[in-house]
């Protein structure tokens, strides 16, 4: 009876060594709670062709819509009667809001004016192909119906409507791609807090800490909800922010980036899913990159990122959330401008919008939304799909080309009558000015020294009037 019993139990030692090394084959991964999950490949392998493949809809879009909206809107930059200075989505952090008392704010927070389509429609308007909306930013608050966590607009707002739900659907009716900003760091989970010998508790990076037992619990959360995110509403894009703390490290990074894409291959994950950030580009491609675009913040690097793909994302004013108090709207005129310039830099621009708490967009949002749209009516050829210009910039604007064709965006109309562009090898076969009653043809010379194109006496367009040649062959 003994020798069987043993036998028994050698047979299932066995098998369980044979199921073992079947699973770890297979690469299904089995813990305590937590489901199969499929084997993660490493994607930092990917070739360029599968990369650029990726990109291409990315590439060709050229411009975004940011969208920074939480509870933060509500007190929207004053907190107990006191204008608090910084930017509004960062209340929390700045006037040193207990979680407790912030997570109040929900009760308060009911969008009854929130319009989906709306919302998507003033972005397509304006010429912009993607909108990437906050699903968590650092106070973490999400804006769908999240099933591991209360502190959503469904479980705890009066308006317990999901909003990226609608977004999504009314991006997907109208041919907008969908894509988040998702948060590493997260000031309301229990697993993290502020250091508090630091002089001036979230001011500054790197002064929030985690428990280095619950960091473990913390990523599962966060992959947790980034996978409801994936799988309930497909975004194109994953933007992350909030990983300059120092406990989120490079091999964080490289695993979430692999996590992701074994979720959804064809996902594009800005770089700071990678710790590490160099400056506000983070376009550390050495140490602590990993993602595929870089992100520089409220600024245009002068020549651009050249070999990366990059993306300027920009406030309108001073802040990102709302804030009823800032007012220092920059111009329409300078937003077209930096939308040419950046994409004469060969990159993309995410301009950022902070709706209200009842779900309105403030009128100074709306009218340069609409300016913008009416410039791009006429000249988003000269924007989509094109790339850094070829030449050094001029004084009167900047060049943006795609196969085929230059476009010259005039800032400053010659007084002179003519337009003088460097020597181009193509030769060119028209050249028109774009305007709102079509292509309007322009007399031009070429020789060895370059093109001269003459101009009508005024420009069509006081802020960029754009000059297309067109190219006998490709270039
Ligand atoms: O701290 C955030 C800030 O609130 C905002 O979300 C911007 C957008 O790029 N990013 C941060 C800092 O880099």
């Amino acid at each position: 009876m003994m020798n069987q019993a043993r036998e028994v139990r050698s047979g299932h030692r066995y098998l369980a060594v044979v199921l073992a090394a079947v699973l770890l084959i297979s690469g299904v991964v089995l813990a305590p709670g937590i489901q199969a999950q499929p084997a993660q490949k490493n994607y930092m392998n990917e070739t360029e062709l599968q990369r650029d493949m990726r990109m291409e809809w990315w590439r060709q879009a050229r411009f975004g819509m940011f969208i920074h909206w939480g509870l933060y809107a509500v007190p929207a930059g004053v907190w107990k009667g006191e204008k608090i200075p910084g930017i509004g989505e960062w209340i929390m952090a700045s006037a040193n809001i207990p979680r407790d008392e912030y997570e109040k704010l929900a009760n308060q927070f009911n969008p009854v004016h929130f319009n989906a389509q709306e919302w998507v429609r003033l972005a397509k308007q304006a010429g912009m192909k993607y909108i990437v909306i906050t699903s968590k930013h650092h106070d973490g608050f999400a804006l769908w119906d999240s099933k591991v966590s209360d502190y959503d607009i469904v479980d705890l707002t009066p308006f317990h409507k999901d909003v990226l739900a609608e977004l999504t659907e009314a991006c997907r009716q109208q041919g907008i791609k969908m894509c988040f900003y998702h948060s590493i760091l997260d000031w309301h989970h229990p697993s993290q807090y502020v250091d508090p010998n630091a002089e001036n508790p979230r001011a500054g990076h790197a002064r929030d800490l985690i428990h280095p037992d619950q960091k473990y619990q913390y990523v599962r959360y966060l992959k947790e909800q980034l996978k409801e995110l994936i799988t309930n509403y497909d975004p194109a894009v994953l933007w992350f922010d909030g990983e300059w703390t120092d406990w989120w490290t490079k091999e964080d990074g490289i695993e979430l980036y692999n996590y992701l894409r074994t979720l959804k291959e064809d996902l594009i994950i800005n770089n700071r899913i990678g710790s590490g950030r160099q400056g506000m580009q983070g376009m550390d491609q050495g140490s602590g990159y990993a993602g595929d675009f870089g992100t520089p913040e409220q600024q245009i690097p002068d020549t651009g990122i050249p070999g990366a793909d990059w993306e300027t994302c920009m406030t309108m004013n001073d802040t990102w959330g709302y804030k009823s108090w800032d007012d220092n709207w920059k111009s329409s005129e300078t937003l077209i401008h930096n939308l040419a310039d950046i994409a004469s830099k060969g990159g993309n621009y995410l301009l950022n919008i902070g709706p209200k708490a009842d779900g309105t967009i403030p009128a100074a949002i709306v009218q340069r939304l609409q300016d913008i749209g009416t410039w791009m009516d006429v000249n988003a050829e000269a924007i989509y799909g094109t790339t850094a210009s070829p030449f050094q910039q001029p004084d009167w604007g900047r060049y943006t080309k795609k196969p085929g064709a230059l476009y010259a965006h005039v800032f400053d109309w010659p007084g002179n009558g003519t337009l003088d562009i460097p020597a181009i090898e193509q030769t060119v076969s028209r050249a028109v000015l774009l305007t709102k009653d079509g292509e309007q043809e322009l007399r031009f010379k070429q020789n060895r020294s370059g093109v001269t194109v003459s101009l009508p006496s005024s420009a069509p367009d006081q802020i960029d009037s754009v000059v297309k040649l067109q190219m006998e062959s490709l270039w």
